[in-house]
């Protein structure tokens, strides 16, 4: 067994929190040689509910779960952390304005930012699952000023595997055949699921599905997945949201490459260098690898009309939401 690796979870209580636990402590997210030790945040409310699952964790004899720690203080949680997710938020409730919302989550999101800066290990890799996790991602990397911008990220891997899915079920085909999906901008309704350079056993999935179905239909039920998922569940996405945190951390630490597949990409929101016109310093989603613990967005890409249209709108919801934090005083 290797050196164990710090992971500070936040929203332990919650249900992504519970979902994501067992399969991070059970190796599932670095490997079964990777020893993992768990530092639990929540706040009072949810500590029963945290200290709960810490039962459970250790009834499962887990042999490389090296320790569980619960608190609520920021600073323990994320003192000497290697990877943090955030994943505890503040919902949007009935009435709530945009203007409450990201006060609320800039109330959470700006500490823990500051305790990631000032206790995290100097390695630390954070993904903000709560969301707006776009915006809050960006309010924790601006109380973190020490820490490397790009080692702040939020999720759209669920966005993607949701587009993968989704893609194949129409084309008939096995996941394990598609190829080169996108997930642009924002973790929102306004995200865009990019079926341009997609493929489905080798052939362009826009030979294989409709056009008119990727770029109306497709864009709409990948976007509006989590309210359908609702519909039907009676609640929101939590397993194939834990399962996309693990996977996100995973691919970011570990890297995208395959045996028989060393291209392999993926979605996830990264700060922005500019690439395809995004403005710089914005957490967005983009084509990306990982490699040696670094995400890299893949470049090149050709961006249509009416890609650049959706890509465009996704942003400008990004833009608005920085500007309205930084309105607020929270970044
Ligand atoms: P739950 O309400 O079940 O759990 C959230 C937990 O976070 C609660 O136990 C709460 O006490 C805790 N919490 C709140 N503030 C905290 C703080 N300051 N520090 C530590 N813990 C805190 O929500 P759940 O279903 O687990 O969802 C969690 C978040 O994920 C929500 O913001 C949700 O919107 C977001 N999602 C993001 C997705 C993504 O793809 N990025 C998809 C799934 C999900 O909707």
């Amino acid at each position: 067994m290797r050196d164990p690796i710090t992971i500070a979870l936040t929203g332990a209580g919650g249900q992504i929190g519970y979902a994501a636990l067992f399969r991070i402590a059970s190796g599932a997210m670095l490997g079964e040689d990777r020893p993992v030790r768990l530092r639990l945040l929540e706040i009072p409310q949810g500590m029963r509910a945290a200290e709960g699952a810490a039962l459970e964790l250790a009834d499962c004899a887990f042999p490389t779960l090296a320790g569980v720690e619960l608190t609520d203080d920021p600073a323990t949680a994320f003192d000497g952390a290697n990877v943090a997710l955030l994943i505890g938020s503040r919902p949007r409730t009935a009435g709530m304005e945009r203007g409450d919302l990201l006060s609320a989550n800039g109330a959470i999101f700006g500490p823990q930012g500051r305790a990631i800066g000032e206790c995290a290990a100097d390695d630390v890799r954070v993904a903000v699952v709560g969301n707006p996790a776009n915006t809050n991602a960006l309010i924790a990397q601006q109380h973190a000023p020490d820490v490397p911008a790009e080692r702040f990220t939020a999720l759209t891997r669920l966005d993607h595997n949701r587009a993968v899915g989704i893609l194949a079920a129409q084309a008939g085909a096995p996941v394990a055949e598609i190829d080169g999906v996108t997930i642009w901008g924002n973790h929102s309704a306004t995200q865009y699921p990019d079926l341009s350079h997609a493929t489905v056993g080798g052939r362009p999935a826009l030979e294989t599905v409709d056009v008119e179905w990727a770029r109306g239909p497709y864009v709409e039920r990948v976007a509006r997945r989590g309210a359908e998922i609702i519909e039907v569940r009676g609640g929101s996405s939590v397993g194939s949201a834990a399962n996309a945190a693990i996977e996100h951390v995973r691919d970011w630490l570990l890297g995208t490459a395959r045996p028989g597949d060393p291209g392999r990409r993926t979605s996830a929101a990264i700060v922005s260098r500019g690439e395809y016109g995004v403005p710089e310093g914005l957490i967005s989603s983009f084509p990306v690898r990982s490699e040696a613990g670094e995400w890299r967005v893949v470049e090149g890409l050709s961006v249509d009309e009416f890609s650049r249209e959706r890509i465009d709108a996704s942003v400008a919801e990004l833009i608005a939401e920085r500007d309205a934090v930084r309105e607020l005083g929270l970044i």
